[in-house]
């Protein structure tokens, strides 16, 4: 059987390609999910693609891909956590406790934009991150959990 990977988006993600395209692009969630189910196929992998605006959930879900990951059957997670990048210790805790192995993901530059986003919560937890590249981000975290 293969082995899957976990894309995890958080809040407000849902609305790409909806409102602020200077920022996040034109493409939306469905069309990220088609380029991230492309690179999944180039390397074997099955995905699960998913999306919530509730914390609690992403814990339950990272929980998941966890015990996944023990099992043998679960490659590694690519998570957008959203605005809960820079406010949930509750990630941070999940990412640790679980051990899963997690690429840290944003689609725009969090660094050139306002300070209280250049804090995150998750990155000490994180195999890598990735930021300012666009929703090509996605795919380039894939190729690197495929390197692993
Ligand atoms: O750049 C990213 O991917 C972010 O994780 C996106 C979050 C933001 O809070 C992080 O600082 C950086 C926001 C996602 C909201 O996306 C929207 C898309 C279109 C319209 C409104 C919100």
């Amino acid at each position: 059987m293969s082995e899957a990977v976990h894309v995890l988006n958080g809040p407000n993600l849902n609305l790409l390609g909806t409102r602020e395209p200077q920022v996040y692009g034109a493409h939306t969630l469905s069309d990220v999910e088609r380029l991230c189910e492309a690179a999944c196929a180039r390397h074997g992998f099955s995905m699960v693609f998913r999306q919530s605006n509730r914390e609690g959930v992403l814990v339950d879900w990272i929980h998941e891909a966890g015990r996944e990951h023990a099992a043998g059957t679960l490659a590694g997670v690519v998570l957008n956590a959203g605005a809960y990048t820079h406010t949930s210790v509750a990630l941070l805790d999940a990412i640790k406790g679980t051990g899963v192995p997690l690429i840290e993901l944003h689609i725009s530059n969090v660094f050139a934009r306002e300070s209280f986003r250049h804090h995150s919560w998750i990155s000490p937890a994180a195999r890598g991150v990735i930021c300012g590249l666009g929703v090509a981000g996605y795919a380039l975290a894939i190729e690197a959990i495929a390197q692993w």
